[in-house]
């Protein structure tokens, strides 16, 4: 039970004062003047060695304006560039001065808002004083989704100046031409094992956009509780642990819709026939039997009428093209032990691991019928590769050497590999997810193009609201870089002093916007830069 997400809210009332970047700032200004604080790293930049301040009433022009998505979210990344003035006497000038840049000129070429996996990311953007002598900012980009990137690269070259108390941009002119190395950047958040209120989801999907991840994987059922509502078989969040702790459809809804504002997209999970048993609580005859409640009842009928249900529920509410069907940790012993179920597999001649394909991919063709292309653990390929549909994504978590096998087949891949990218795994330090390579042991550029991207799983059993954050920053934000930037501009391709130090200037950064991330470097052995 989770009881205890109702303290959540006194999290967010703690000031993050010690984490001022008065001190990082004044050690960084000093000895890495030429580093840019810029996370995850755009693939090329310049800058030079003005500073420009910035009127705290910016406006918004450009033809980016007439779209609601890139106006929210430019009066956000003001909120959070003007909001100084909660520590060390860090109160923004009230007299007018002459502020270098007024406006902030956003351009996009396509018109349409259609977020799906691929959208065209790239932007540019440019700082610079016009032959007038006043500031100059412009963000270009394809759709409004490249745009909101450009807002966050421009939201942090934005720092305030404690001397003049004004919002300044150093190192101007900028000119930064960035795009993502990956189309799929994830963050999985586990609902099932502790509740989070949508709050707390909601602050986790505005955090994941300052790291410029744009895939929220939903794993929201699992054993122990199901919080979803389901209007077509509303006796499943009967399995939620309170009727406090419950997703309804409008909630589930706000979730994807706050995503889309952010421009990430929202993969949902449902995942079958293993991780299901909370189920059986709202309709017992989805357990082989009272005493045997897992998988799910391979031999009914009613078993694939009631995930065909949730998966016609679920099609309104997410319209991203991927979903995942999980699939994984399936122990059929509960199916060769009951005896009507015994008896179904000997009618068909099966045996069980027959039979946990035969689930797997009836579950596919019905997301494949409604037009989603369906992901699917590691097990799956593992136990029948040659039988999943060709559309399969694959998603890793075993171990390394998993991605080049399934690319080698022509299928495409998500990397998680568990040593590295999971982060209820405290014992693995920053570096080691930042060295993580999902592209590692495949050389042929059409096997590369296979891998996705990849994504940072944050399972629920040992984390809920009081810590989950926490346990999500930093790391997180060590494979958004490697996820976002190329491999040789983030140095060598491997941690290094400077990545450690952008790094927890980035902490900081999260931090100062109110999210709770942890020290990077709180593992000892693991000295501090500064
Ligand atoms: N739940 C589900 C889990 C895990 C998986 N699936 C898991 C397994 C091992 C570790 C961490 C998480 N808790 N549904 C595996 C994909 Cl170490």
């Amino acid at each position: 039970m989770s009881w205890c997400f109702y303290y959540y809210p006194t999290l967010f009332i703690i000031a993050f004062s010690f984490c001022i970047s008065q001190t990082l700032a004044a050690k960084i200004s000093q000895t890495h003047n030429s580093l840019p604080f810029i996370w995850p790293l755009p693939a090329k930049f310049t800058f030079g060695n003005d500073s420009l301040s910035v009127d705290p009433s910016l406006s918004l022009i450009g033809n980016a304006a007439a779209s609601a998505i890139v106006r929210t979210a430019f009066d956000r990344y003001k909120g959070i560039v003007f909001r100084n003035g909660n520590s060390f006497g860090g109160f923004l000038r009230t007299v007018t001065v002459d502020y270098d840049v007024t406006k902030l000129n956003v351009v996009v070429n396509s018109k349409s808002e259609e977020l799906q996996l691929g959208v065209d990311e790239s932007y540019n953007l440019f700082v610079s004083k016009d032959t007038t002598g006043s500031g100059k900012v412009t963000i270009e980009a394809n759709t409004v989704f490249g745009a909101l990137r450009g807002l966050e690269t421009f939201s942090q070259l934005c720092s305030f100046d404690y001397s003049t108390k004004t919002v300044q941009i150093d190192k101007a002119p900028w000119s930064i031409r960035d795009k993502p190395r990956f189309p799929y950047r994830g963050l999985m958040l586990d609902t099932s094992r502790h509740y989070l209120p949508v709050d707390v989801i909601k602050q986790i999907i505005e955090s994941m956009s300052y790291a410029k991840l744009n895939v929220l994987h939903w794993h929201i059922i699992d054993d122990q509780s199901f919080p979803l509502e389901v209007p077509t078989y509303p006796k499943l969040w009967k399995g939620s642990y309170s009727k406090w702790e419950r997703y309804t459809v409008e909630d589930a809804y706000e979730i994807v819709n706050f995503s889309k504002m952010r421009g990430i997209n929202v993969m949902a999970e449902v995942d079958v026939p293993g991780h299901a048993k909370s189920w059986g609580t709202g309709y017992p005859d989805l357990w082989p039997s009272p005493s045997c409640r897992m998988p799910l009842d391979v031999s009914k009928k009613f078993t694939f009428d009631v995930l065909s249900g949730i998966l016609t529920d679920m099609r309104k509410i997410f319209p991203f093209e991927l979903f995942h069907l999980g699939g994984d940790e399936v122990h059929t012993g509960c199916w060769t032990n009951t005896s009507h179920v015994n008896k179904w597999l000997e009618n068909l001649n099966m045996t069980a691991n027959d039979a946990y394909e035969h689930f797997v991919l009836r579950a596919q063709n019905m997301a494949l019928s409604k037009n989603w292309s369906p992901v699917n653990w590691e097990e799956t390929f593992n136990t029948f590769p040659t039988k999943l549909h060709p559309r399969t994504v694959v998603h890793n978590w075993l171990g390394p050497g998993v991605c080049p096998r399934v690319v080698a087949k022509g299928l495409r891949c998500i990397f998680s590999n568990q040593g590295v990218w999971y982060l209820d795994h405290l014992d693995v330090p920053w570096d080691e997810v930042y060295n993580a390579e999902p592209l590692e042991g495949i050389h042929k550029a059409s096997e590369q193009k296979l891998v996705l991207g990849g994504e940072v799983c944050m399972w629920g059993e040992t984390a809920d609201t009081s810590d989950v954050q926490q346990t999500i920053w930093p790391r997180a934000a060590a494979a958004a870089e490697r996820l976002w930037s190329e491999r040789q501009s983030t140095s060598t391709g491997k941690s290094d002093s400077t990545a450690l130090l952008r790094l927890q200037y980035f902490r900081c950064l999260l931090n100062r916007r109110g999210v709770p991330a942890a020290p990077v470097t709180n593992f000892y052995g693991r000295t501090a830069p500064i």
